[in-house]
């Protein structure tokens, strides 16, 4: 046995290697810091967000994806809406429906404001979404301390900030009963539900129901599945918090197996920042002889650059300093 051994040995006997921060814990902040640099991914527990409000949106969230299909595609409004089968423009397809929103109903359109069916979700969607933005800002802040930055809201208030750009997806992967058979005649299910990818913005926070096939890939290239637990949110370092630490931090690559049993509902929150604000690596992490490993952009160039790109393309390359 020469690959990872002991890593091999550890996910056979049921242990998980992805951190697990106590945010009810002050003490976290270094292994948060550490978790953010060895995986850009952990899961939150002691996070303070009242279970009702997630019980509340799931309900809703599975009401939703049971209506029928001719009522969910008229809630239109690229790139927002509901989508099946289909991920951005470029010809990315997954074994997915989904429902996408803008966080911040001042910012462009709301494609749930006009199905009243729906409403009822777009309330549970602003309750959800501001008790989760609160914890994202305690976990950034907690970044921030950990890293000895000050002042310690730097990194929350790109988040907190009026105008800033986040969104919301609600994910249904239905079970996929489709068994591909390998060359050698063994089936195994292989089936893409997303595929794999970053993600743009600063943080991203999932919850899902009791369903597995999330998975993250390691620095070594190889995919570990993620254990489901949805009493936890599992965060993501995404490709803009690389940016501001100069990638110190992981951008994590993640993607989503099918399940031939179950459905998995998942809900995720995309921290983003304002449109105009600029984004490259904070000075006070960089020594003298640092360099900028990234060109400085703003949210809303590196969204338009993002929305050309592939599901897999590295979108971070385009702004690397040659
Ligand atoms: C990945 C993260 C979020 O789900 C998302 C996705 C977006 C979309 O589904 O509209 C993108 C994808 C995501 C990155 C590249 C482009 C845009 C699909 C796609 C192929 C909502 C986001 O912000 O970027």
């Amino acid at each position: 046995m020469t690959i990872l051994p002991k890593l091999v040995e550890e996910l056979k006997s049921g242990f998980s290697p992805i951190p697990v921060i106590d945010i009810s814990d002050p003490e976290s902040k270094q292994a948060l810091v550490k978790a953010c640099e060895d995986f850009g991914f952990f899961k939150v527990i002691n996070h303070g967000v009242p279970s009702e409000l997630v019980s509340v949106l799931e309900h809703e969230a599975v009401k939703f994806f049971s209506l029928p299909t001719s009522y969910k595609n008229q809630v239109t409004g690229y790139p927002f809406g509901y989508g099946n089968g289909k991920i951005g423009r470029n010809g990315d397809v997954g074994w997915v429906e989904y429902l996408l929103m803008n966080v911040n109903l001042d910012i462009g359109s709301d494609p749930l404001k006009t199905h009243a069916q729906v409403s009822l979700c777009r309330n549970a969607v602003l309750e959800y979404t501001t008790s989760v933005r609160k914890m994202t800002c305690d976990v950034l802040e907690m970044i921030t301390d950990g890293l000895g930055i000050k002042p310690r809201n730097t990194l929350s208030k790109l988040v907190s900030d009026q105008n800033s750009d986040s969104k919301f997806r609600l994910n249904h992967y239905p079970p996929c009963p489709l068994i591909h058979e390998n060359i050698d005649g063994a089936c195994n299910n292989v089936i893409i539900g997303f595929g794999e990818h970053t993600d743009p913005q600063i943080l991203s926070v999932l919850r899902s129901n009791n369903t597995s096939g999330f998975q993250i890939n390691l620095t070594n290239g190889s995919w570990i599945s993620v254990p489901s637990d949805p009493s936890s949110f599992f965060f993501n370092v995404c490709d803009s918090l690389q940016v501001l630490t100069n990638g110190r931090f992981k951008s994590v690559k993640h993607r989503v197996l099918t399940n031939s049993m179950k459905s998995r509902f998942s809900m995720i929150y995309f921290a983003g920042p304002p449109l105009t604000q600029r984004i490259s690596p904070l000075t006070c992490l960089m020594n003298n002889e640092d360099e900028s490993l990234y060109e400085e952009f703003t949210w809303s160039e590196y969204k338009s650059s993002a929305y050309n790109s592939r599901l897999s393309d590295n979108r971070l390359q385009p702004f690397e300093r040659k």
